[in-house]
């Protein structure tokens, strides 16, 4: 039997009093959070996430142009889920030079993010003189470098504080963090998936509460698709809504569909159908972020767009190279065009707008825009006199 209530008819009546809560703007507890994971009703769970999201940014959709740049795989981790690292004498270990790592930045992106292998040998010394040299070479383009797990890494291994850590990275150009490293937030995972030498979720919300504190916005990650619960999920989804409104600095949430690793944790992809109600159900938990990341890389494309009416409101960047996701299964392209995410906000009946790493608007494309986008008659801003750096990307973007 169809129950409707304020717009939105139910087959599963049991969420009508988590509309109710929603609708009237407050909190929805972790029972209701997983409720909504173990109900069916993907279409309301749905139309109640694409309501919060509008209310928070109407029916624009963001994205970025950006790359992501990892220096090196080799790493001291041997995680279950990551087919990304290396020992260091292995086929297919790599380790840039700060050259290597400038030569990927063209005067366009406006978001360089940085992520790498916890590397036993590179001293602090070298991380921080890379994000010098980027900053040096390009003193416009926002930085998001090194996960909470990285800089844990840094710590332990060179005898730091985290406090000194972030110091140096800021003074050195850092303007916000990542939100990888947190997998999910359990114990009982960590053991099973080989993370427990990873920052756990105290250090790692600490780590991040640090950054806060100095002005450094970031964002937060879940892995889902593999042996977590749904129980899981939503206490590390109250665990960063809490961190959240202690130290407010997150910016987006961005659920991380597990790609099949090598040591194939489970033999099949989470469903559409599943990825949406992750999307949906953080969109409201998390009732005190500002943004849902749609992860075209993890997702794949089409995926994605429907995300954007089940509660995300961005959907990233260009990227330019992936290659953790890549490293494992995933079947997306390593990076797009600006046409090409332009093209999958508004086939979602949204109106893209470029942002930068901090989301600041760097451009609403309203109808011309868009047209001339698809018409490849767009001509962006330049938007400083950097000259274009050598070098080429590793792969060539999808048009
Ligand atoms: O920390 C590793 C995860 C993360 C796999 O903050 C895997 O804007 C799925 O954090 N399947 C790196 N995930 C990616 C990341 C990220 C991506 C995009 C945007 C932002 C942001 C952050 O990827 C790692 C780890 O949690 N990961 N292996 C895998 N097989």
């Amino acid at each position: 039997m169809l129950h409707t209530s304020d717009g939105i008819t139910f087959t599963d009546r049991s969420l009508i009093p988590i509309w109710e809560k929603v609708r009237a703007g407050q909190r929805i507890a972790p029972e209701d959070g997983l409720r909504l994971f173990e109900s069916d009703d993907l279409t309301a769970i749905g139309r109640m996430a694409d309501h919060v999201a509008r209310q928070k940014s109407g029916d624009r959709v963001y994205f970025v142009i950006n790359t992501h740049i990892n220096p090196t795989n080799v790493c001291v981790l041997n995680c279950k889920f990551c087919d990304y690292v290396h020992s260091r004498n292995d086929v297919g270990a790599w380790e840039m030079t700060v050259e290597e790592i400038l030569a990927h930045i063209t005067p366009e992106m406006t978001e360089v993010h940085i992520v790498g292998g916890h590397h036993p040998d590179w001293t602090f010394e070298y991380h921080e003189n890379y994000i010098r040299a980027i900053r040096d070479a390009h003193p416009r383009i926002q930085i998001k470098a090194f996960t909470a797990a990285e800089i844990d890494y840094f710590a332990k291994r060179w005898k730091l504080s985290i406090d000194e850590i972030l110091d140096r990275l800021i003074a050195a150009g850092l303007n916000s963090m990542p939100g990888g490293g947190a997998e999910i937030f359990s114990k009982r995972v960590a053991k099973e998936l080989r993370y427990l030498g990873k920052a756990q979720s105290d250090r790692w919300l600490e780590i991040h509460a640090a950054a806060h504190a100095r002005g450094i916005p970031s964002n937060a990650t879940m892995l889902y698709g593999h042996i977590e619960t749904y129980a899981e999920r939503v206490e590390h989804m109250r665990l960063l809504r809490e961190q959240q409104d202690r130290s407010g600095g997150f910016l987006a949430f961005i659920p991380l569909e597990y790609q099949i690793s090598a040591e194939k944790i489970v033999s099949r992809h989470a469903s559409a159908l599943e990825d949406l109600k992750t999307i949906a159900v953080s969109r409201l938990m998390l009732d005190n972020f500002p943004h849902v990341k749609a992860y075209w890389i993890m997702l794949q494309e089409d995926t994605a767009g429907i995300a954007l009416n089940f509660g995300a409101d961005d959907v990233d960047g260009t990227i330019s190279t992936e290659r953790i996701a890549h490293a494992a299964d995933a079947r997306s392209p390593v990076g797009v065009t600006r046409k090409r995410l332009v093209r999958l906000i508004r086939d979602a009946g949204k109106t893209p707008v470029e942002r930068d790493a901090l989301y600041n608007v760097v451009k609403v494309y309203e109808e011309t825009d868009v047209a001339a986008v698809l018409a490849d008659e767009y001509r962006p801003v330049q938007r400083s006199r950097e000259s274009p750096r050598a070098g080429a990307p590793l792969a060539k973007n999808v048009s």
